[in-house]
């Protein structure tokens, strides 16, 4: 019996749905792609505050894994919040022994409020296992400078941390410049030597939680479709700059807004 293609998010479970497998699922299906999920931690949060959470073991992810292996066909994946040595472990030694495709991988290290997501010991573990099979990393300007401890505070100094994120065996390193100052949002990705820079609109007071989340899963979903993973990230970055449009123009709700007087 065929099985059905679909994309599959290994990430956390936030019952707001701004951010995790919900957001992943979400972003799939807006870009037309099927998608299945496995959830690595059960967060308590809103789209405010953070409460806590109970991680899954490795076992319980395999099993999420294999169960949905054993009736689709995973034609590309995204990695999202893993939140221990023994989570990040077993994922690398998922994608291995289930031959999945080389995933999109955002190191989620902290939430938008500011909560570590993944314990330090597992940060080493994620960069020596999960990066060499990935097909690119994405961190944003914290995760990458934790990732490689450079401070970085300019465009020259994000090519040179991608470099170096490359160099512990990342096939291609995107990193998201929003947190950087300065009119323009850049982005560096760095394609196995190859650097295209992007920039754009930067959107004052747009703090949209989830966006990594959201920006990974649409370039894998880019990937799925058989794009470029340059085009990829230029039509995933477009997606998610439409989102934080519609959050100021406030058809969208988000953790920065504060709620109105009266309510
Ligand atoms: O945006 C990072 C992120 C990823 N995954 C989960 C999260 C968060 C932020 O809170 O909760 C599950």
């Amino acid at each position: 019996m065929d099985k059905l293609p679909v994309a599959l998010t290994i990430a956390g479970f936030d019952p707001s749905a701004g951010a995790g497998v919900l957001a992943d699922v979400r972003t799939f299906a807006a870009f037309g792609v099927s998608a299945v999920a496995a959830v690595t931690s059960l967060t308590f949060q809103n789209n405010r505050e953070f409460f806590g959470a109970v991680h899954q073991s490795g076992a319980t992810v395999r099993s999420q894994v294999e169960s949905l292996t054993e009736r689709y066909s995973i034609v590309c994946a995204k990695t999202g919040m893993l939140p221990t040595v023994e989570v990040v472990r077993e994922v690398a030694l998922l994608f291995r022994d289930e031959n999945l495709p080389a995933p999109v991988v955002d190191p989620v290290l902290m939430s938008s409020s500011g909560k570590q997501l993944m314990e330090d010991a597992a940060v080493s573990v994620l960069t020596n296992e999960l990066f060499p099979i990935c097909r690119v990393v994405t961190p944003n300007i914290p995760e990458a400078e934790k990732l490689t401890e450079m401070q970085i505070t300019s465009e020259a100094q994000m090519r040179a941390a991608a470099a170096q994120i490359r160099k512990s065996g990342a096939r291609a390193v995107l990193i998201k410049g929003g947190h950087l100052s300065g009119d323009l949002s850049i982005d560096v990705l760095d394609d196995g030597g190859e650097i295209s820079v992007f920039r754009g609109e930067r959107i004052p007071g747009a703090e949209l939680h989830g966006s990594g989340c959201v920006l990974s899963a649409a370039i894998a979903a880019g990937l799925c479709k058989g794009m470029t993973l340059k085009n990829a990230v230029a039509d995933a970055k477009s997606f998610v700059l439409e989102k934080l449009r519609k959050v100021v123009g406030g058809q969208l709700s988000v953790t920065s807004r504060k709620r109105p007087e009266n309510q």
